[in-house]
């Protein structure tokens, strides 16, 4: 079809309208013709399905004239290339962002259904693990409600993240099966398909006007096909598209062989090629030296590549402006392979001179850092590299080569700085370093958060901040209020909104208004009558799913996160252990009822976060049950923490636990969602904790422990746990009651790889720390009681945490990064048949 004739869309019937009596039939329509069923027999995921087609009907106008910008040859779009997209569940955001959850509610109603039922059938696309893969959703969802053309590339896995089960207190892990009974979300689309290739070697050819060139002989051939879903702003017709790409074979049958009767080699092809998108590697942060990831990378990063040029050469454009067209984004290194692969198409496959490539490239894409843990630096085998992606070796030793020449330079030959600097690590193994070719391909390199933003330029990244100071960023996370407030929280949202107004949901920085009220004795009673009732929701999900009782006034203490060490979930057990010790000791002691609430997996293959999650189900299991506690201390582990069930669990916190060793949380964005929600954090001065404390106010924020500073210090001198341990007598008594056998019914061994790492090892400091976190947290507990006090600071979190909206974030990456403004849609009618 010519533009001309998609200008108008030529439909039968319309289905945008949006009356509660057009709704009703709406679903009446899609139960009858989509899922074949009549409302007798259908079942619940049924009429969800309905739903969620009649919604999905009702945004594609929008969406559809959003993809209708994106040709616009003028027209600059974000290219978010993203391993992981934790979108969260999709219709209760939809219904909020098209402004029709009241209207939708109610003729779910007429049809003799609860909107929350039908709600809770969606199956989440846990397509990540956990902070870089929420992020990357919050960011879409902004870059929607803010106009901006963009496009998110990721991979369509088929199993996403997985759920996880408690068994006897371990985790026990169960395959993700988000797709069993269909996605209404996405619209597959086989006609836009386009090939990868992998193996092989290359050749080198001199090409009819005598150039010297090189080709790539592949050794297989994969098909990626993409799967769009539309991302919808909040009351704007911006719809941006999340394309997803689904591996499948280039030929689904060897018929060669289907024909000489080898059936099985004939689809081997097939399932081979359909592993490459099979699941999602349920690490959240990278690990070394998986082939399969590699070709997970790689495939969706030339699919995206591959179509992005075709959308700017389809609109006519010349890739010598190529990054006029597109912003492309690299989150994290997952998706560094795109500078090789980007030159690999202009040079190779375009014909472009190296210079003018390499141009283009390095005006196209930013690099995002979120992690400065050393094992998470992403490198991968030469060998390993070389046999995947033999094309792309060499161009790397290209860029390499001409890299260093410049780096040499500038270092007066430093041979010591070249070999840091080197894409190449050399210094045993030999490895390519993708941090190096994102940093080398990038003109744009950030952080995400302040600190974390200068401990690259201090560490990880020295090097090239000293070569390249004018490239270093830094661009604080953000979360959108649209889901973590909004949504998550009507209630406070509603009260909110009584007050200061509506305009606080896209500014929400308004939220400052809120600080009027602070102070206001009837304001703070409704505050903290809204946070009892969400406390009370809670407590009656754990009771309904765990058979656990809670009291919803006992202070609601809350640390929900991917488990690890660094993140200390068992400093905050060794707290929990001391309380409880305090009351053995004197079972009269006065102390504020709390419930300690937990939530997080652990990787699969990390034993030591696995023990973690036994060592807090265990203690849970005997201070609940322990009489003399008399309900003073309840633990709680929520199992499979996701985004659907995260969502009742910020609203619900008095405290917020932030308490990662000084220097080694990139950020957070729960710690965000916490304080927005108006729990006060006790944390440590890490990642965005520091930037939360200045915006809150020091005095309504609990902050203890080690600094940055004082951790090099430590660890420069010579850390000892065991002196920790020995001098300090509260922290003894609890490690030995778990050394004992206390809470594993007497067997002390269960429990032995976790004390030992604590008293003869302790990389993240937890014995240096105790002493400083008990301190607080009694702080906290004094505090709790001083009702209008504690409400007060919690209003006070709520009413400045407007820095922290992901549409802040948005607005830093597009006018310091990349160079993009907000194109509002407008909605061109189609013409309807009749009409
Ligand atoms: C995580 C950090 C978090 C940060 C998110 C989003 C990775 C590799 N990093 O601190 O650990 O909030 O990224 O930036 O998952």
């Amino acid at each position: 079809m010519t533009t001309e004739q998609t200008q108008s869309i030529q439909v039968e019937d319309d289905r945008s309208g949006l009356g509660i009596e057009t709704l009703r039939r709406a679903i009446a329509d899609n139960l009858f013709y989509l899922q074949g069923k009549w409302p007798e027999i259908a079942t619940l995921n049924d009429f969800y399905m309905a739903l969620a087609n009649t919604v999905r009907d009702r945004l594609m106008p929008r969406w559809l004239n959003t993809i209708r910008n994106y040709r616009r040859s003028e027209v600059r779009v974000v290219a978010y290339l993203s391993a992981e997209f934790l979108l969260g569940p999709h219709l209760g955001i939809k219904l909020i962002n098209l402004g029709i959850e009241e209207l939708v509610r109610q003729a779910v109603a007429d049809s003799g259904l609860a909107l929350e039922d039908l709600l809770a059938q969606e199956e989440e696309p846990g397509l990540g693990n956990g902070g870089l893969g929420r992020l990357a959703a919050c960011y879409m969802e902004s870059l929607a409600t803010l106009e901006i053309p963009a496009i998110g590339y990721g991979i369509r896995y088929e199993f996403g993240i997985f759920d996880q089960e408690l068994r006897d207190g371990w985790q026990v892990e169960v395959t993700d099966k988000w797709l069993q009974y269909g996605n209404p979300w996405e619209i597959p689309r086989p006609e836009s398909a386009v090939m990868v290739r992998f193996g092989g070697r290359t050749e080198a050819y001199t090409d009819d006007e005598g150039a010297y060139r090189v080709r790539w002989i592949p050794a297989r051939v994969v098909k990626g096909v993409p799967y769009d879903t539309p991302i919808v702003g909040y009351y704007v017709n911006t719809t941006n598209t999340l394309r997803l790409w689904r591996a499948e074979a280039a030929e689904s049958f060897n018929f060669q062989a289907f024909n000489q009767g080898d059936y099985y080699g004939a689809v081997d092809q097939k399932i081979y090629s359909e592993n490459l998108t099979k699941v999602l590697y349920p690490n959240d942060e990278p690990l070394q030296g998986k082939q399969l990831r590699l070709e997970q990378q790689y495939f969706f990063v030339s699919c995206a590549l591959q179509d992005m040029i075709r959308l700017h050469r389809g609109a006519g454009g010349d890739l010598r402006q190529f990054h006029q067209k597109f912003a492309v984004q690299l989150n994290d290194t997952h998706p560094a392979v795109a500078v090789a692969e980007l030159m690999r198409l202009l040079v190779d496959e375009h014909r472009l001179p190296w210079d003018a490539a390499w141009e283009v490239s390095q005006s196209t894409f930013g690099f995002t850092n979120h992690t400065l843990l050393p094992e998470a630096l992403e490198k991968w085998p030469l060998p390993l590299f070389g046999s995947l992606l033999p094309r792309h070796l060499e161009i790397i030793y290209e860029i390499n080569q001409r890299f260093l020449d410049q780096a040499r330079v500038h270092f007066l030959g430093d041979s010591q700085k070249l070999a840091q600097l080197s894409l190449i690590d050399e210094s045993g193994e030999r490895y390519v370093r993708m941090a190096h070719l994102a940093c080398v391909g990038s003109h744009a390199i950030n952080g995400v958060a302040e600190l974390h933003s200068e401990l690259l330029k201090q560490t990880v990244l020295k090097d090239f901040y000293q070569l390249w100071p004018q490239k270093f960023q830094n661009k604080t996370n953000g979360v959108t209020p649209r889901r973590w407030l909004l949504l998550c929280n009507p209630r406070l949202s509603q009260l909110i909104t009584e007050h200061i107004g509506t305009d606080w949901v896209c500014q929400l920085e308004q939220l400052r208004q809120l600080e009027a009220y602070a102070e206001d004795r009837e304001f703070q009673r409704q505050w903290r009558q809204i946070k009892r009732a969400v406390k009370q929701d809670l407590a009656d999900h754990i009771q309904q799913t765990l058979n656990i009782a809670i009291n919803p006034d006992s202070l609601f203490d809350i640390q929900v996160k991917r488990i690890h060490e660094y993140k200390r979930q068992h400093l905050n057990v060794l707290h929990i252990i001391t309380l409880y010790n305090r009351i053995r000791r004197n079972p009269d002691i006065d102390i504020v009822p709390r419930t300690f609430i937990f939530g997080g997996k652990a990787a699969p293959g990390y034993i030591m976060a696995k023990l973690m999650i036994k060592v807090i189900t265990s203690v849970a299991e005997v201070v609940n049950n322990d009489p003399q506690v008399c309900d003073r201390i309840k633990v709680v582990f929520l199992p499979d923490y996701n985004v659907t069930n995260s969502q009742p669990v910020y609203p619900a916190a008095d405290l917020s636990e932030q308490i990662s060793t000084a220097g080694k949380e990139a950020s957070g964005t729960g710690n965000m969602k916490f304080s927005l929600n108006g729990a006060l954090t006790i944390g440590t001065l890490d990642g965005a904790n520091v930037e939360i404390r200045q915006a809150v106010g020091a005095e309504n924020f609990f902050l203890f422990g080690l600094t940055i500073e004082e951790v090099q210090q430590l660890q420069e001198s010579g850390y000892n746990p065991w002196d920790y341990y020995n001098r300090t007598p509260d922290l003894k008594e609890a490690i030995n009651l778990i050394n004992s056998g206390f809470f594993s019914h007497g067997n002390r061994e269960l429990f032995k790889p976790l004390v030992d790492s604590l008293v003869y090892d302790d990389p993240y400091l937890l014995l240096a720390d105790y002493s400083a976190y008990i301190d607080c947290q009694d702080t906290v507990g004094q505090r709790f009681r001083e009702t209008d006090t504690w409400t007060r600071m919690s209003i006070l979190n709520s009413a400045r945490m407007g820095y922290f909206s992901s549409d802040r974030a948005i607005r830093e990456y597009c006018q310091d990064i990349w160079h993009v403004t907000p194109i509002s849609v407008q909605l061109k009618p189609y013409v309807q048949a009749d009409a």
